[in-house]
């Protein structure tokens, strides 16, 4: 009888420890991200999912679902998605969660970040520094659990009509947008007319004409060809979009805690790598330097080349330019000072400045 008792205590004491850690662990892990897998915001978080699956045994296996597929397109969703756990992972855009999470708008204050001597710099000491903290705090605040940032990269202006070197230039043109509205007011302080619409359907949008041009990062629009409909691109950096690698926090609470710190470095090294893919060619040469110590360089290092080669025309802006530009748009970025928090606005521009030679 004892030693019946003895079994069942054991058995039970087992079940309570350790079953519940792995029994709650899913076959598959659904990560969610807006563009294609080849663009540097896909390969870095295929590459997430792999480091984890090596790292791991094969025990954890996340898919990513390119495409906007979890979200039905609804990019702005995908927080809320995220946060209610029908999306377990996701690599996001900053963008995209900016809607339900104010402060991410941080990154997307016009000629905040490109008017800094360095810009990739100013956006590390941002993401390094106080200002950063105050931005993942909000993110977690809000209800998902943060793991590193990557970067879908500074954007770029393309458009199907004309060089565009002043913002005279925009008058008019029909410019698609991400429904977030600090974008709507970049865009109409400009004179442009600006177009809220899902990236799953601007390529469509932009190959019937319904619009004229889109910003995004040059790893994010040449994968899809841009250049086939957009000949002119507009050089000027003028908002930047790190990623978000994030988990639901309840998924995250069912892993055991090595699996949490393998994960958690997994994000921090997939991120490193995304964010290199972002800007090689772009950067001081730091990103190529970093993807070869990987042994990882990507076909294209040299964007500039290779924008020539399919015959766009970029217009690299003078200082001036530029200037006319950021004086245009300069109260936007007084408004939102205000919506955003006046106190991290001004913490990420001590941060700046700290690293500004
Ligand atoms: O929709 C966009 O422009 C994209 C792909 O860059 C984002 O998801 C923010």
């Amino acid at each position: 009888m004892k030693k019946i008792i003895a079994v069942l205590v054991a058995v039970a004491v087992f079940c309570s420890v350790s079953a519940p850690v792995f029994a709650a662990y899913k076959d598959e892990y659904k990560l969610d991200i807006v563009p294609s897998l080849t663009t540097a915001w896909g390969m870095g978080a295929t590459y997430f999912t792999d480091l984890v699956r090596e790292r791991s045994g094969g025990k954890i296996n996340i898919k990513v679902y390119p495409s906007s597929q979890l979200t039905t397109g609804k990019q702005t969703n995908a927080f809320l998605l995220l946060r209610n756990g029908a999306i377990d992972f996701a690599v996001q855009s900053s963008i995209n969660y900016s809607p339900q999470v104010i402060e991410l708008n941080l990154f997307a204050l016009p000629f905040f970040v490109a008017n800094q001597p360095d810009r990739y710099l100013a956006l590390d000491a941002i993401k390094d520094g106080k200002s950063g903290k105050m931005v993942i705090e909000a993110v977690e605040a809000k209800g998902v659990k943060f793991l590193a940032f990557g970067e879908n990269g500074f954007r770029e202006l393309t458009n199907s009509r004309k060089a565009i070197r002043t913002p005279g230039d925009l008058e008019n043109m029909k410019i698609r947008v991400v429904g977030s509205p600090l974008f709507l007011d970049i865009f109409r302080a400009l004179g442009a007319n600006p177009v809220n619409m899902n990236w799953s359907d601007t390529m469509s949008a932009i190959q019937q004409g319904v619009v004229d041009g889109q910003e995004n990062p040059i790893s994010t629009f040449y994968p899809v060809q841009m250049h086939d409909y957009h000949k002119f691109m507009t050089d000027w950096h003028y908002v930047v979009d790190p990623t978000l690698y994030v988990v639901n926090p309840a998924v995250w609470k069912s892993f055991s805690a090595d699996d949490q710190k393998l994960i958690h470095q997994a994000a921090v090294d997939a991120g490193k790598y995304m964010i290199a893919l972002a800007r090689i060619g772009l950067d001081d040469g730091t990103a190529h330097k970093y993807l070869e110590s990987l042994g990882m360089v990507p076909e294209i290092t040299d964007w500039y080349k290779q924008l020539k080669e399919v015959g766009m025309e970029v217009a690299i802006l003078t200082p001036e330019e530029t200037k006319a530009f950021a004086d245009k748009t300069a109260p936007v970025l007084e408004q939102w000072r205000e919506k955003i928090g006046a106190e991290l606005v001004k913490a990420a521009e001590e941060d700046m400045a700290a690293v500004a030679k």
